[in-house]
């Protein structure tokens, strides 16, 4: 399964590491990309082990909004 978050305010590497980082940790996403410039995150993860509501706090916990 695959899914794109929009994230709002990342802006530099930083930003990106710790949304990827923070996705990554999570049971069942196997992998995350980034874009800086889009705010666009793709996240490929495998269906039942986690939900976009687990995926959207991860990424809030790290400061940033999910639209
Ligand atoms: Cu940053």
């Amino acid at each position: 399964m695959e899914k794109t978050l929009n994230v709002e305010g990342m802006t530099c590497g930083h930003c990106e590491s710790a949304v990827k980082g923070a996705l990554a940790e999570l049971d069942g996403v196997k992998e995350v990309q980034v874009s800086l410039d889009t705010g666009k995150v793709d996240v490929t993860y495998e269906e039942g082990k986690v939900t976009d509501e687990q995926m959207k706090d991860a990424v809030e916990e790290q400061g940033y909004d999910v639209k």
